[in-house]
């Protein structure tokens, strides 16, 4: 029995155009297939049918109107009730937790309430706090630790609800979070791992040493690296496993500045050699090793830019949110692959570095490990020098959800701790501040005796047997194998959380008085004769003192015990780390004629270019190819954007699915969350969108899958708010498009200065991989998005494109024909003047303002009897670069006929001087004027933006039509092909204010 397939609840939506008819009589479509396009003001959305079967009728073409009820066509076999759509199941609901007890009815007495006071800091009573602490001990021992937790979260409760102040717990005591009977014992020979320490440790300073007796000028840091080398070490050891075509590998974000330590194990492992390690910081002729790592010029070794501060931590945090995405879609598999951040306590005073800690506690990344090396010192001086960063990290990471692992003491403190009945060690470690903990490191061992456990005379007797150098020797956790083992190995085991590893070190481990634990250490680049000596000694390097006055490597011979040690570890492993590859292939760009229907006059309909965009992607998640490879990532603003149709096409992701009834269920684009879901819906979060976006865009060397990410925001929150990230995006080699959508200083009307972006064009042009558009008209941005596709996806060209798009609507002319060439370049001749005026004008526009000049080009000709070429420029950026490119091949070659840039090719043959306006500062058309010699005017938005209607923008910004105009007869009049008297004139009838001041000093 046919059954009638019509139009949901849209919201408050009527009389809605049908834009795209998707079946005809006689196709067997299932159910959720669309049938139709329908397409508001705002947005477009696919209607699906509600059941499947064979269509029958159709009821409706393209630019019918429809209304919710409307009767689009009807179907047979169908075996779902059409008209109301029915109500979506909530998936995904996970099981309540059960209560762990039998619905125990609270039998304790109720206390009075009382006031809340502040704890007392005095025992009144020992014998009574002996008879707790005794029933705490024999709870644990009787019925294990999970029991004795129990006991005290019902003891906790109580005491809330009793009123009580109760003992701040975001931090736990000044010690190792994980006891030493806990610790899981490293299973390496600690005596060679400990000699292949060494050779690292020197190596990665002496070629920073040498670096720097050739040139001081190219500086390195070897402080940083010497407090790390033992959290790198048994990571490398034991820990992280390389990609291979067995497994995808774990992902592990150095800290940037202690590169060399990376080289210098990569030169122990034979994948560098002591010439490259010569080339350190020396990037300019092949071969060199870069500063730090930057896959842009390492692409076979760094994977990612972390050395810009914050930028390293909330990468890596969407990274291990993008893993989760890609196995919840069902694109990889999930291997149990880790995330490792290697941090320093400095930098975590960046915002951009507990940012999104939040995130990802709330997505349970349990793939995430981050390590922050906590020396105590940033470049300066102390991180904080008047508390401790160690717990000030443990309480916002405890307090955002993370699983918080402190390593600060080594095994030496073992016993001292096992004696200290009393807690009074406990204490002492407590009430000591960072500046403190940073000069007994440098001070020795008799100022340690006398200034930390001097403090107590039992303290003092504590430590009564050990001699200076003993006291010495109490090594930190970061600088003790087995404790840092211990903690790695708790950090895999956890589930449900990220992990955090607080590791204490010194900064310039081992590098005696010029750089131990001093405030200058992290510039200390230079270690003189002495310095070099007294580091071989304190690491026991194998070199004469001759060696070390040359500043020789150490590597031993291959058939070493070391080196065998090293190779076999690697091996088991998987192979090397870092180690930068792709294996991924390449997407098919999707046929021409998704895009044919772009290229079509849209007649009288008026659209903005931003919905041609959504238009376009609706398009491509019909590409069998192309869909599943699309991220739409976008910042809270799909609805501004007319996007909120993907909620149910392809669903928001969130990875425990949805476990509610939307509010707005009945509706057709219902919010819909959903494990597997497509869309990247970050919420308010500019930088984690763009992070995501950088996830997503390296996906084919980090997870060997090409993904098409396309992050649409705001375009003024864009390159302006997240530049450094766009750069590392760069850096990283990141495919993908970023749409600066609402784009325009006077085009985004009605939002004001903080909103009106005339400036993100430029921006976008500094990154020499970015690759730049600023499209009028759909049929340029199908042909733009079409290449872009076509370059990075099919043809794996390490590019990005940034698309400006526009919410103004406008109808859209058809393509030229043969303009294809051109839209890419960067111009093309959209329309010739009739060559019957008395003079002639080159008018240049870009994005909106282009309409402004095709329409001052009318009035120009009717009235003034001119002539004028119009070229629309859809990248003032790409021209540029190109008229860079050919100048300097002409400068090198003054013998030879000079080349034609581009623009020279367009213009050099056109009369008349070129008129050039565009939404942006005049900085970005200024871009062209030395290719060209003619007479050059620019025009465009420079100054504050500001609220306003449209046109009283464009009037202000005096890119009008009627400045445009006026402009033109005075700039034709300076060049005497009219009269200066007509140019007075327009500037009167247009009413143009002459004493206005410069729209940039208002
Ligand atoms: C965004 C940014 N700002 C400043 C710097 C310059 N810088 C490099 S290292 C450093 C100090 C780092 O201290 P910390 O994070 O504690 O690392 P450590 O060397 O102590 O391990 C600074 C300020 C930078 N690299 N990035
Ligand atoms: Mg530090």
């Amino acid at each position: 029995m046919a059954q009638n397939i019509s139009v949901p609840d849209i919201g408050d939506f009527k009389d809605v155009e049908v834009i795209e008819v998707l079946v005809k009589p006689g196709d067997q479509i299932n159910k959720n297939d669309p049938v139709v396009t329908i397409e508001s003001d705002k947005s477009s959305v696919e209607i699906p049918s509600p059941a499947a079967g064979e269509i029958k009728d159709l009821k409706v073409k393209i630019g019918d109107k429809v209304s919710e009820g409307s009767v689009l066509a009807t179907i047979e076999n169908g075996q779902a009730a059409s008209a109301p759509k029915e109500k979506k199941i909530v998936k995904e609901v996970q099981t309540q937790e059960k209560p762990k007890t039998n619905g125990e009815v609270n039998q304790v007495r109720q206390v009075k309430k009382i006031f809340a006071e502040p704890a007392s800091k005095d025992d009144i009573d020992p014998v009574e706090t002996n008879e707790w602490i005794d029933s705490l001990n024999s709870v644990i021992e009787n019925d294990g630790s999970s029991r004795a937790s129990y006991l005290l979260n019902k003891v906790i409760d109580q005491a809330y609800k009793s009123g009580l102040v109760l003992p701040d717990t975001r931090t736990t005591p000044y010690i190792n979070t994980i006891p030493p009977e806990a610790e899981i014992k490293s299973p390496g020979d600690q005596n060679i791992e400990k000699k292949i320490r060494a050779y690292v440790r020197w190596n990665a300073a002496a070629m920073v040493v040498k670096a720097n007796k050739k040139s001081p000028e190219l500086g390195g840091h070897i402080g940083t690296f010497a407090s790390a080398a033992t959290l790198y070490d048994v990571g490398m050891n034991h820990f992280w496993r390389a990609k291979n075509n067995k497994f995808g590998g774990d992902l592990i974000y150095f800290q940037g500045h202690s590169a060399p330590g990376m080289y210098a194990r990569a030169f122990l492992e034979g994948r560098l050699t002591s010439k490259q390690l010569d080339g350190f910081r020396q990037e300019v002729d092949k071969g060199g090793l870069s500063s730090y790592p930057h896959p842009w010029l390492m692409p076979k070794f760094w994977q990612f830019p972390t050395v810009s501060m914050g930028l390293g931590p909330i990468m890596a945090i969407y990274q291990a949110r993008f893993l989760k995405y890609l196995i919840n879609r069902g694109l990889i598999k999930d291997e149990g692959r880790k995330i490792w951040v290697f941090l320093g306590d400095g930098e975590m005073d960046e915002p951009e570095s507990l940012g999104a800690i939040g995130l990802a506690a709330r997505e349970k990344l349990d793939n995430l490990i981050f390590v922050v090396n906590c020396n105590l010192q940033r470049l300066d001086g102390p991180v904080r020098g008047n508390s401790k960063i160690i717990q000030e990290l443990e309480g916002s990471f405890r307090g955002s959800g993370w699983n918080v692992i402190k390593v600060i003491w080594g095994s030496y403190w073992d016993q001292l701790l096992a004696k200290d009945k009393t807690g009074l060690l406990i204490k002492r470690m407590n009430e000591c501040v960072d500046g403190e903990y940073q000069a007994f490191k440098a001070k020795g061992g008799s100022y340690v005796r006398e200034k930390f456990f001097g403090k107590y005379p039992e303290l003092t007797e504590l430590v009564s047997s050990l001699t200076d150098k003993d006291i010495w020797r109490l090594n930190r956790g970061g600088h003790d194998p087995h404790k840092v083992y211990a903690a790695y190995s708790a950090a895999m085991q956890n589930t449900g959380s990220p992990t955090v590893i607080l590791a204490k070190t010194i900064k310039g481990y081992g590098m005696g008085k010029t750089g131990e634990s001093v405030n200058t250490t992290h510039q200390q680049k230079k270690l003189d004769e002495e310095d070099l000596l007294y580091y071989r000694d304190r690491f026991n390097v194998p070199l004469t003192d001759k060696q070390v006055k040359n500043i020789e490597y150490y590597k031993p011979s291959e058939n070493s015990e070391e080196i065998k040690y090293l190779k076999d570890k690697r091996l088991k492993l998987g192979g090397f780390i870092p180690e930068r590859s792709s294996f991924a292939k390449q997407i098919k760009a999707p046929p021409k004629d998704i895009f044919d229907a772009f290229m079509k006059s849209t007649g009288k309909k008026e659209m903005s270019t931003t919905m041609a965009l959504v238009r376009m992607m609706t398009a491509l998640l019909r590409d069998k190819n192309v869909s599943p490879r699309l991220v739409p990532i976008i910042p809270d603003e799909a609805r501004t954007f007319g996007m909120e149709g993907f909620f149910q096409k392809i669903g928001i992701y969130a990875h425990e699915g949805q476990k509610y009834e939307p509010v707005d269920s009945e509706q057709l684009s219902s919010y819909r969350e959903d494990k597997s879901g497509q869309v990247l819906e970050e919420g308010i979060n500019e930088s984690g969108a763009m992070s995501s976006w950088i996830a997503a865009g390296t996906a084919y060397t980090n997870h060997d899958i090409e993904m098409i990410p396309i992050y649409i925001f705001y375009s003024m929150f864009g390159f302006q708010r997240v530049g450094d990230l766009a750069w590392a995006a760069g850096d990283s080699q990141a495919r993908g498009f970023l749409i600066g959508a609402t784009a325009g200083r006077t085009t985004l009307a009605g939002e004001g200065l903080q909103h009106q972006d005339g400036h993100s064009q430029l921006l976008a042009s500094n990154i020499p991989n970015c690759v730049s558009y600023d499209p009028t008209f759909a049929y340029e941005m199908a042909t733009i998005f079409r290449e872009g596709l076509r370059r990075m996806h099919e043809k794996k060209e390490n590019v990005f494109y940034y698309i400006t798009a526009m919410n103004e609507n406008y109808s859209h002319p058809e393509k030229p024909k043969g303009c294809d060439d051109g839209i890419l370049k960067g111009m093309y001749l959209f329309k010739e003047g009739k060559n019957k005026g008395k003079t002639k004008v080159q008018l240049l526009g870009s994005g909106t303002i282009l309409r402004e000049i095709i329409s001052a080009s009318e009035i120009l000709s009717k009235e003034y009897n001119i002539d004028a070429d119009i070229w629309s420029v859809t990248s003032f950026n790409e021209l540029r670069r190109d008229g860079m490119e050919t100048e300097r091949l002409n400068l090198l070659n003054p013998n030879k006929k000079p080349k034609k840039s581009y623009v020279q090719e367009c213009l050099s043959n056109r009369d008349g001087p070129i008129i050039a306006a565009s939404d942006y500062t005049r900085a970005f058309t200024d871009q062209i004027r030395p290719y060209t010699d003619k007479k050059f005017y620019s025009f465009g938005t420079d100054g504050y933006g500001r609220s306003d209607t449209r046109k009283n923008l464009r009037k202000f910004f005096e890119v009008d039509k009627e400045h445009i105009v006026a402009f033109t007869l005075s700039a034709l009049a300076k060049e005497q092909l009219v009269g200066s008297e007509e140019a007075e004139k327009a500037i009167k009838k247009y009413k143009i204010d002459k004493e206005k001041d410069f729209p940039a000093n208002l």
